[in-house]
């Protein structure tokens, strides 16, 4: 039986990136009559400071983004991290399963503690168990999530297979990693190398779902391009990165693939391609960002929906968590 589970963090300034590598595709998967389980990952957020107050608002932030982008409670069960303790608990003993050198490779633990790592927390190196943990207490077996992510979803099948392996079980699942779409890594809109990222220090580098017209017109048509026009067929853009970029996010927007785009832009200049994806964009973005801005007002109707999905995902994950306690070897 499929089942799918992704998660995202609630660290603020929610991206045209987390839009398009998860958010959109997220509801995809819920209208394919397929069991959905999103959760808003909280206790990862806090592996690097969060403001207690900033915290509790991105969350209530985040849910909104998910109900605004077309989420259905009804159909998909949506909830934060901590209300569902299994998380937790699950993560420890993955914890013991995992190796420090397999969270020492990975490449996300690379980048976000810097040079210094004696300064980072244990949680931000033990982040990927824990991921492994939000994935396995369901049994889950299909990821969407974006390119970056895809070495965490296959720790967690290594995660997986060993303790299948060291209790002579086969009780979890290898999750796949689901990819797929022309925007499953969008980048910066100042450096075509660099994934678009809430963190980035520089604003004008990402368009924020929360992002006025003007503010979406303003950062595309500052976006940073060769001086070539756009070329009429996707071999064109190799080696040009910005381009590229702009072109991937038009054609997840319009929902077309590249090749359609470029067939109906090519030749044009940078300077008439700009206002095309600004005005797709914006067209696409203030709806969503109109229904965030509603919903933030009643954040007493947010918090019921994650508190009615977090019973329904316990109910899921406490029989799997009391037989993993019991492979284990746990007396309860
Ligand atoms: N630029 C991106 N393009 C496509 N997908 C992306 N995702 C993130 N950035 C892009 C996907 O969004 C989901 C949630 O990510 P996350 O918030 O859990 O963590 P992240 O990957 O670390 O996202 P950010 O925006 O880069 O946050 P910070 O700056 O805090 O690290 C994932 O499915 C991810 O693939």
């Amino acid at each position: 039986k499929q089942r799918v589970f992704s998660g995202i963090q609630p660290s603020g300034n929610l991206t045209l990136g987390n839009y398009l590598g998860a958010l959109k595709r997220f509801v995809d998967w819920q209208d394919n009559g397929i069991e959905t389980i999103y959760c808003m990952v909280d206790m990862h957020a806090i592996t690097v400071w969060q403001d207690p107050e900033a915290l509790r608002r991105q969350t209530r932030e985040l849910a909104a983004g998910f109900i605004a982008s077309g989420l259905d409670p009804q159909k998909s069960i949506l909830f934060n991290q901590s209300q569902v303790s299994g998380h937790a608990e699950l993560g420890w003993i993955f914890n013991c399963v995992a190796r420090m050198g397999w969270m020492q490779r990975m490449t996300q633990w690379k980048d976000k503690a810097g040079k210094n790592t004696q300064n980072a927390s244990l949680g931000l190196f033990a982040y990927p168990a824990l991921m492994a943990a939000d994935i396995l207490v369901y049994h889950a077996t299909h990821v969407p999530v974006g390119e970056d992510q895809k070495q965490h979803v296959e720790l967690t099948r290594d995660i997986a297979i060993k303790f299948n392996h060291d209790y002579k079980v086969d009780f979890f699942p290898t999750p796949e990693p689901v990819i797929e779409g022309a925007a499953t890594r969008v980048m910066s809109l100042r450096d075509g190398t660099k994934k678009m990222s809430k963190s980035d220090p520089s604003d004008a580098s990402r368009i924020n779902m929360t992002d006025d017209a003007d503010a979406i017109a303003q950062k595309i048509r500052k976006a940073k391009t060769d001086p070539d026009g756009l070329p009429s067929e996707a071999e064109g853009l190799e080696g040009r990165p910005e381009a590229r970029n702009l072109v991937n996010i038009y054609a997840a927007l319009a929902e077309v693939s590249v090749d359609d785009v470029l067939r109906d832009v090519g030749g044009k200049q940078f300077s008439e391609f700009k206002p095309m994806l600004a005005d797709l964009a914006v067209a696409k973005l203030s709806p969503i960002s109109t229904e965030m801005a509603r919903l933030m007002q009643a954040p007493e109707e947010i918090d019921a929906i994650l508190r009615n999905g977090g019973d329904k995902a316990r109910a899921i994950a406490e029989p799997i968590l009391k037989k993993t306690y019991d492979i284990v070897g746990m007396v309860r």
